[in-house]
């Protein structure tokens, strides 16, 4: 069977939903088959270590020492992939399978391994007895592999492990990708998170014309760890009113019984199939009057635990919380268990579904669809074998010209969108920004000279730069924003995700967890490199101060710096030219969490584009035109800076130096790749000893003022010589709605504060220091007194620049 591909609106659709719609004898019986084969290999999973296919008597030592896994989501997970293989098969559709329960891992694996796809990526686990055992001794176990839909599993985008990101993930994945179906399976547990519940309006941002569709399958088993599910003891009648107030069309299916469920289930899919192609048919071929669709999607109520022992110890199991886990315990000890479990295995008649040397039997196998279509080999679910490079226009040509440093002030991301309006301008169909509401605000809104924000409800007159064929996506959720980008590079396609700094915390977990996928597919071959996760933060903690001490926290550095070194980059550009810089090599690399942090507001620019290259390779350098270290021997204090406004402070505290106390050898350093400071062999960037000592000496004091909490430094330069001289300012906690100056005074990163600072820590002190000190106090209670009186800063700090003095030395 060929795949269905792009525009392709076959007349036979209506035929092929009957035929999808009334199985056979001959399809209900290898449907069941199937099923049977992958509930046998997940329980498999969960218990056995030896005597995979029963051979003999089942006996204490077949039962693995410690019971992992999860059982009660498997046989529903299992069910709706045997139904959406058959449709596969029948259809020709390309599809991807995300488990929002991914703790169904052995149901997923299982299905990998009947599909023929596991042992094509791990010959070791081969569709024979030796082979089935490996699979079942490797689940959950030290030196095999995680019990989740983990990045081990072959046709996984989703590992489910941390509930709540199923359907933004899904979504993600079908923007810009016409042909594709996303079956994304809502955990009933799942759908009472806030990410899940805020991401069924990812169809306000799916166009039938250009993106895929997902068909979300609500799994309401009625229970998650240890109580029953909301939705499941809802009124039905609500259910369905929740659901379809978010647009959608639902489909019911209900039950336990066998084989009907199979004929209500297929009937289901048929109906879900042949809305979405009907829905695609129309948008494709200009029958579309350009409202947004009424997607289907599947309730599917079936017994938690289904085909599970029904009562053990007298306790209802099937049916129940009790099923989640493990629902047989203490199999080693407790022959009864021991029983019940063989019983169990034994239901599903394995003689019947793997042949003599153990390889699954021709009914189960030929359910399975070919090659790239099996949902265990999609291409889609592995897209770094789709990804094609972007096409990215010279960053140089956005420079801003900096005739000499500090000079003049921009807006940095101004020039960052003019870039990425060019990108979108030549990669109509595989770059995108996601912005919770703020491409604007953030003065990234080049990009709509070339794109709308993408929306599909209604639009209004009033509404400007919002049609269904936008391609910016702005939607007020960072959980959708970040895992609609995760989505789209997963399978293949590059983008940024930009957000306010503070609000990056929202979805900071969602940046753990990815970083975590990254990370184990590094050491999978078979994994092909996916486009990096950009995250853009901007409007930062600094210049806040509008907004207040909510909006001041730049806690998202901490979590990506505590990342392993293989995914983890932190870049903070001082300025326009550094950012270009910065963004082309993150918009080129793969499969790497790149964190840019920059504000949006006016700010000093240093650089000209050639110094800015330069400075970015190197990732930190002495700024010699702000210091007055000559280089021949060691400066008599290092001001190091990393982050544009404590740059900015930095070297104004360095010019007030050099014109208060030029004696003193004052050395700038500014980091733009935050993890140049860690040791070599702590991480790839780290710089050599030979350069760190050439920036920070191995003796002299640095003050160091650093964007973020100050804990992040000392974490950084851990093991480099004498690491207590490293005095470090940052965000310390101390915000307001407040003048953009006196945030840098309450934090004590101002000017004067590095003055202050420099002066106290300096090995040497020319005459003059006092003086200076005593300057820098009255200068700060200056500003204290000045910004209660006019309620703005200071003049010679509100317009500050080095102006022609920038040269002087
Ligand atoms: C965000 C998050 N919170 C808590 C958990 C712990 N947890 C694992 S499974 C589960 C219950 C899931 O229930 P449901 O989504 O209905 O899945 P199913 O019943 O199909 O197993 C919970 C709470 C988790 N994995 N993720």
């Amino acid at each position: 069977m060929t795949a269905v591909s792009e525009h392709q609106v076959s007349p036979r659709d209506d035929e092929l939903v009957r035929a999808l719609a009334a199985p056979d004898d001959t399809e209900i019986a290898q449907l069941d088959a199937w099923w049977r084969a992958n509930n046998y290999l997940t329980i498999g999973q969960i218990y056995l270590r030896g005597n995979p296919l029963l051979r003999e008597p089942l006996t204490p030592e077949h039962i693995k020492p410690r019971l992992l896994g999860h059982w009660g989501t498997s046989p529903g997970l299992s069910l709706i992939y045997a139904h959406v293989s058959r449709l596969i098969r029948r259809t020709g559709q390309q599809a991807i399978y995300l488990a929002g329960p991914g703790h169904g891992g052995p149901a997923l694996v299982a299905a990998g391994y009947l599909e023929g796809t596991y042992s094509e990526i791990y010959p070791q686990v081969s569709q024979d007895e030796p082979g089935m055992l490996r699979l079942f001794r490797q689940f959950s176990s030290p030196g095999g592999i995680p019990s989740h839909v983990s990045v081990t599993t072959p046709g996984s985008i989703h590992e489910g492990g941390e509930l709540g990101y199923v359907l933004v993930h899904a979504f993600g994945a079908v923007m810009d990708n016409p042909d594709l179906l996303a079956i994304a399976v809502v955990g009933d547990g799942e759908a009472e998170t806030g990410p899940l519940e805020g991401s069924w309006k990812g169809i306000s941002f799916i166009n039938p014309e250009r993106d895929g569709a997902v068909l979300p399958i609500l799994h309401l088993n009625g229970a998650k760890i240890a109580g029953p599910t909301v939705l499941a003891r809802k009124d039905p009648a609500e259910v369905r009113s929740l659901l379809g107030g978010h647009g959608y069309e639902v489909i019911e299916v209900e039950g336990g019984d066998l084989p009907g469920m199979h004929y209500r289930f297929a009937a289901a899919l048929a109906e879900a199939w042949g809305r979405i192609r009907e829905i695609q048919r129309a948008a494709r071929s200009g029958e579309w009057n350009g409202e947004r669709p009424h997607w289907p999607l599947i309730v599917l109520r079936s017994p938690k635990g289904w085909t599970g022992p029904d009562k053990v110890d007298g306790i209802q199991v099937t049916g129940t919380w009790r099923s989640h886990q493990v629902p047989l315990s203490g199999v080693r000890e407790n022959p009864e268990h021991l029983a019940i479990l063989e019983r169990w295995l034994r239901s599903y008649r394995p003689e019947e579904l793997f042949d003599a040397v153990g390889t699954p039997a021709a009914t189960v196998r030929d359910l399975a669809p070919e090659g790239d279509l099996r949902l265990s080999a999609s291409p889609h679910a592995n897209g770094g074998r789709l990804t094609r490079d972007l096409d990215i226009p010279d960053f140089r040509d956005y420079a801003i010209d900096v005739p000499r440093p500090a000079g003049q002030r921009a807006e940095s991301t101004r020039k960052l969108g003019e870039l990425m309006r060019d990108i979108y301008t030549r990669n109509p169909d595989r770059f995108r920004l996601f912005c919770p509401d703020e491409t604007n605000s953030n003065r990234l809104g080049a990009v709509f000279e070339v794109s709308d924000r993408g929306f599909m409800e209604r639009v209004t007159p009033e509404d400007v730069k919002i049609s269904r064929d936008g391609r910016v996506m702005e939607v007020l959720s960072e959980h959708n924003c970040h895992g609609w980008l995760e989505g789209y590079t997963l399978t293949g396609r590059h983008g940024m995700f930009a957000t306010y700094e503070a609000f990056a915390m929202v979805s900071a977990s969602q940046t753990v967890q990815h970083g975590k996928w990254l990370q184990e597919a590094k050491h999978l071959p078979w994994r092909s490199q996916v486009p990096s996760f950009n995250v853009l933060l901007t409007s930062t903690a600094w210049r806040n101060d509008h907004n207040g001490f909510s909006h001041q926290g730049p806690g998202l550095i901490q979590v990506v710096l505590t990342q392993r070194g293989d995914v983890a980059r932190v870049y903070l550009p001082p300025d326009a030219n550094t950012l270009l810089s910065v963004a082309d090599h993150c918009f080129r690399s793969r499969s790497y969490i790149n964190l840019i942090v920059i504000d949006k507001q006016p700010q000093v620019q240093y650089l000209s584009m050639d110094e800015a290259v330069a400075h970015c390779a190197r990732g930190a350098g002495i700024w010699d035109w702000a210091g007055t270290d000559d280089g021949t021997s060691d400066p008599d204090i290092v001001l190091a800076c990393a982050g544009d406004v404590v740059t900015m402070e930095t070297v104004a505290a360095a010019q007030i130096l050099r014109q208060r106390l030029p004696g003193l050898r004052v050395r700038v350093v500014n980091v733009v790749d935050l993890m140049t400071l860690v040791r070599q062999k702590d991480h790839p960037h780290g710089m050599s000893q030979t350069m760190f000592t050439e920036l920070f000496t191995d003796t002299v004091d640095v003050v160091f003022s650093f964007h973020g909490y100050p804990g992040a430094i000392h974490q950084l330069v851990h093991g480099r010589p004498d690491a207590d001289r490293f005095r470090v300012r940052g965000f310390i906690e101390q915000g307001t709605t407040t003048t953009p100056f006196d945030m840098t005074v309450r934090n004590k990163v101002s000017r004067y504060d590095l003055v202050l600072d420099a002066i106290n820590n300096s090995k040497r002190l020319p005459r003059g220091a006092t003086e200076l000190k005593a300057w820098c106090e009255a200068q700060l209670a200056r500003h204290e007194a000045y910004v209660v009186e006019h309620m703005e800063d200071m003049p010679e700090v509100r317009d500050w620049t080095l102006g022609d003095q920038a040269q002087q030395g």
